[in-house]
């Protein structure tokens, strides 16, 4: 079934054209190259994000010590947030690690890792704007297109108006002009953008939801699976994971 799978991948890959880019291998390939190829966002702040030309951030950083426990190089590719699950089926790299919270949803077309951090969707506004879920009742919510944010936030029902946007800094950027009245987003980049922008005018609000956030990877890529929980599971176990969330949270956002 695999064989056969991975047939139809190449014959697809063929009569696409431009494909020999096709990358999410299986580990003894991997392993072979000595390189593995991972995505992310480079607009998640703290999360990952790009300081001048480098893309750095906690899940870069963590992507890193668990390539080189692996004994691995790690390549990155940059790939829009809501194009990462159609660019995963479409083998373009070999696991993406941009901040995933688990969902029924998205397993349906991906694997999760075991979590490497655990968060909450909250909300942020302007002080005399609307913090709590109550008081987003007929309130214009800016969220970014295709993440947990946009779900949560239409199970709340009674707010006026969803706007999406393409990436976080572009929503803090309406709610800063006031072209919407508040922000759902992760606690961590809501405290992460606040903190850099003291005179906002802007503060956190209500936790709406908690998540597991996690890896993910092409289905049934059962090797290439435990390898990165093994690398996970051992920067867990050394203190490098540990001393990283202290780096950017100043305290263990692991799922303990
Ligand atoms: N944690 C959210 C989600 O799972 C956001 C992910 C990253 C967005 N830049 O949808």
């Amino acid at each position: 079934m695999r064989v056969v799978a991975r047939y139809l991948g190449a014959v697809a890959c063929i009569a696409a054209l431009g494909c020999g880019t096709a990358q999410a291998r299986d580990w003894s390939v991997i392993k072979d190259s000595g390189t593995i190829i991972a995505a992310t966002e480079g607009a998640f702040y703290p999360f990952n994000y790009f300081e001048g030309p480098k893309l750095t951030g906690f899940e870069v950083e963590v992507a890193e010590a668990v390539a080189k426990k692996l004994g691995l190089k790690l390549e990155w590719r940059v790939v829009a947030f809501d194009a990462q699950l159609a660019a995963i089926r479409q083998d373009r790299f070999d696991f993406a690690i941009a901040s995933h919270g688990y969902t029924a949803e998205r397993a349906k077309s991906v694997d999760f890792a075991n979590p490497h951090y655990c968060t909450g969707g909250q909300i942020a506004a302007h002080k005399d704007g609307p913090l709590t879920v109550q008081a987003l009742k007929g309130k214009t919510v800016g969220v970014q297109l295709a993440t947990s944010y946009a779900d949560n936030a239409k199970k709340i029902g009674d707010i006026g108006e969803l706007k999406t946007y393409k990436a976080d800094p572009e929503v803090f950027s309406a709610l800063k002009a006031k072209k919407i009245d508040a922000w759902i987003s992760d606690k961590w980049v809501i405290k992460g953008t606040l903190d850099k922008n003291p005179d906002s005018g802007i503060v956190a609000g209500e936790q709406v939801f908690v998540e597991r956030v996690s890896m993910i990877l092409r289905k049934n890529n059962k090797e290439l699976m435990d390898q990165l929980n093994h690398g996970l599971a051992e920067i867990m176990k050394d203190g490098t994971y540990a001393a990283l969330s202290q780096k950017y949270f100043k305290t263990d956002a692991s799922c303990h």
